[in-house]
């Protein structure tokens, strides 16, 4: 096997699965606790901070944490599914639009999936969960209104790219985590027209499909997705790492 995936399913970990499976390569898995706490001193010792996913390159020994920068490490080993870096242009639209992705609507989507990590009293965490819900929102509004404006069939005109895949599973968790309060309701989606269509047609494709059915989750990818987990319980107030 060229990779070994970690994973837990419908963690961040599925969108480097649905790439794997885009992009045709060996991997095998190693599924691991839901909770961080619950996971082992191997695993932190692949990733310090102790979250999913984390890739395993076995042709080269190398360990790959965080999902940006393994979705970077698989388009640029393959050459497929990001422009190459001297296409400067291109280039330069993937890697602000991933780092968006990334370090924004992921990273706010985080904040409202784990809202009782950043108050001392679990209540508080209602008002950060709040704030952080609309910051949500306002995200998909200036994606929606990116994919208006270039028309393309993908997110970037450049073609299809490690961005589609990013940008389907953050929409897909903004619209099922957490259980009591998801930033986007399956009717609300809906107003972001451009990139329900976008999405809608992305979650044809067989690499979607067969990621799905590896974590075992039904219904649809991307647009009014069902959850496969049952609620989390908020465990450990006041413990962002
Ligand atoms: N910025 C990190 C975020 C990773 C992250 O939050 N991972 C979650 C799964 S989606 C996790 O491992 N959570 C377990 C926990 O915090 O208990 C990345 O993109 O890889």
């Amino acid at each position: 096997m060229s990779y070994t995936l970690y994973f837990s399913p419908d963690s961040a970990n599925l969108v480097i699965r649905m790439v794997l499976e885009e992009l045709c390569v060996d991997y095998d898995e190693e599924e691991v606790a839901r909770k961080r706490s619950e996971r082992s001193a191997a695993f932190f010792a692949l990733n310090p901070r102790g979250l999913l996913p984390i890739l395993v390159d076995h042709e080269t020994g190398s360990s790959v944490f965080e999902t940006g920068a393994i979705l970077l490490y698989l388009a640029d080993k393959h050459c497929d599914l990001a422009p190459e870096p001297r296409a400067l242009q291109a280039r330069a639209a993937c890697l602000r639009w991933l780092f968006m992705l990334s370090n924004t609507l992921h990273a706010d989507l985080a904040i409202t999936f784990y809202s009782e990590r950043y108050v001392s009293r679990l209540e508080e965490g209602r008002r950060v969960r709040a704030a952080a819900t609309q910051r949500v929102i306002d995200h998909l509004e200036l994606l929606n209104r990116h994919i208006e404006e270039t028309a393309a069939e993908c997110f970037l005109s450049s073609g299809l790219s490690i961005c589609d895949f990013y940008l389907g599973c953050c929409v897909r968790w903004a619209q099922l985590y957490p259980a009591e309060g998801a930033a986007v309701t399956s009717t609300n989606i809906m107003s972001f027209s451009s990139l329900a269509r976008l999405l809608r047609r992305l979650e044809q494709r067989p690499s979607v499909q067969r990621a799905l059915e590896k974590e075992g989750i039904r219904g649809s990818a991307f647009v009014k997705p069902v959850s496969p987990l049952p609620p989390r319980v908020p465990d450990d107030v006041g413990t962002v790492s």
